[in-house]
């Protein structure tokens, strides 16, 4: 690896809705993020009151030792940590008094050893919402710059050391949208802007969007990348397939790579272990290398192997266009097997397929060594299972229905539906629609007039 294809931030954010991460959680990650060469941690739940909602109140007590505690760690680790408000909700852009409290609560996190901040205005109306604002301001971006710069004037003159970022409500897109444009041709280029690609949720991230929002906004963007994060929308897919389709030169393009994480953050590490390999060494990255190693070092040894199997049907995102694709390759070769005529050994490979996935299923739901990462992956590993069982019915089925035994054929078919009913109840996302096809195929063919 060329020692300059380096990303400058190389970070994580908890930025996702849902459950913050507990404080055990946070300091785990931390001691995590520092093993696996990551420099920067953005401390930016949206669901704590006192970053959103209620930005302008100083946080409990209790809240400010854990901070602390989350600042030496990070010291300790080589870390940074950013503190990021988010006031937009509420916030007179035109009022001083709502800055100086803004100023106020950053204050007291630089007096405890905090260099970087960001001020977050993502997921807030495009419009301005006070009448004070309104008067004062042409539009939106106007509102941000002079807000921005009364906090940089500010915590720039703490320290020379002190770093802002800003999430501009418009974080996706082109980049040369008139937002981010004002935005960008207005604050200085010291100051970070978040930029999350072409979509909230952006499949590529690529050399060529990055240098042209370098050339409409004069800064390189620092990405915020929603993957692995899987709130809102996308809760019942389980993010812990590889980070993919990252261009290698974009570290040379970009102020930085910051991948927002899910709030279950024992699987996070997965892909975040993916995503330590790209920012590592971007042109050799190899997403399923890398996902094997992550897999064994999160699952452990004793268990990689079944959790491997587990996690191939469990890939659903925006970034990944085959699903179960093991699963898929089984089920073509049966279906050519069985018609090529084979059927025998078509119908015990295939079983031994669904018995092996329903055994990898109870192993990691019983005894897995990682119980953290059992217990986050719980809903998904049940409807694994539940697959299995629709599997093995399937297969009894087509064997039982061919060979002319129809008592047993008609006890399969019962046990199909009962298993098919209880597996469709279950929302949560795993191998995608293979194991549906599959079995509509097979009821089709029963269906079918002899
Ligand atoms: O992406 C950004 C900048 N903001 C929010 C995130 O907080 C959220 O986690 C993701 C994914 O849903 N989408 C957002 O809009």
């Amino acid at each position: 690896m060329s020692e300059l294809a380096r990303f400058a931030v190389r970070g994580v954010i908890e930025g996702f809705y849902g459950t913050p991460w507990t404080h055990a959680e946070r300091l785990d990650m931390i001691d995590f993020l520092s093993r696996h060469d990551y420099n920067t941690y953005f401390y930016s739940p949206k669901d704590d009151l006192y970053l959103r909602e209620k930005w302008m109140e100083i946080h409990p007590d209790a809240a400010y030792r854990e901070i602390d505690e989350l600042i030496r760690a990070t010291q300790q680790g080589g870390i940074r940590f950013v503190y990021c408000l988010s006031p937009g909700l509420s916030m007179e852009y035109s009022n001083r008094g709502h800055s100086d409290r803004l100023l106020h609560k950053y204050r007291s996190m630089f007096d405890r050893g905090v260099r970087y901040f960001g001020l977050l205005f993502d997921d807030i109306p495009m419009h301005l919402l006070h009448s004070e604002d309104v008067e004062r301001y042409a539009h939106l971006a106007e509102a941000h710059v002079d807000v921005t710069m009364r906090v940089w004037e500010a915590v720039s003159q703490w320290s020379d050391e002190v770093k802002l970022v800003i999430c501009p409500t418009q974080y996706n897109g082109l980049g040369k949208e008139p937002y981010i444009q004002h935005l960008g041709l207005h604050l200085p280029v010291e100051i970070d802007l978040f930029w999350t690609g072409r979509f909230v949720c952006s499949p590529f991230l690529t050399d060529g969007d990055a240098q042209r929002f370098q050339k409409y906004t004069q800064h390189k963007p620092l990405y915020w990348d929603n993957y692995p994060v899987n709130d809102l929308a996308m809760a019942n897919e389980l993010h812990i397939g590889p980070l993919r389709h990252r261009d290698p030169e974009l570290w040379s393009h970009s102020a930085g790579y910051v991948a927002n994480a899910m709030s279950r953050p024992e699987c996070s590490k997965i892909p975040l272990i993916t995503t330590a390999a790209y920012l590592r060494d971007p042109h050799g990255y190899d997403p399923q290398t890398a996902w094997e190693q992550a897999v064994i070092e999160v699952a452990g040894p004793v268990d990689a192997a079944a959790f491997m199997r587990f996690a191939d049907n469990v890939q659903s995102s925006f970034l990944n266009e085959i699903e179960s694709p093991a699963m898929m390759e089984a089920l073509l070769k049966f279906r050519f097997q069985f018609l090529q005529g084979d059927r025998r050994e078509a119908v015990m490979q295939l079983q031994a397929l669904f018995v092996e996935m329903e055994e990898s299923a109870e192993q990691l739901l019983k005894g897995m060594t990682n119980q953290k990462l059992a217990i986050e992956c719980r809903p998904w590993l049940e409807k694994y299972r539940h697959w299995a069982k629709v599997g093995q019915s399937a297969v009894g089925l087509v064997e039982a229905g061919t060979s002319g035994r129809l008592t047993q054929a008609a006890y399969h078919l019962l046990k199909l539906k009962q298993w098919l009913k209880r597996t469709e109840r279950l929302p949560h996302k795993v191998c995608g629609q293979v194991m549906k096809l599959f079995v509509e195929a097979v009821l089709q063919e029963v269906r079918k007039p002899t």
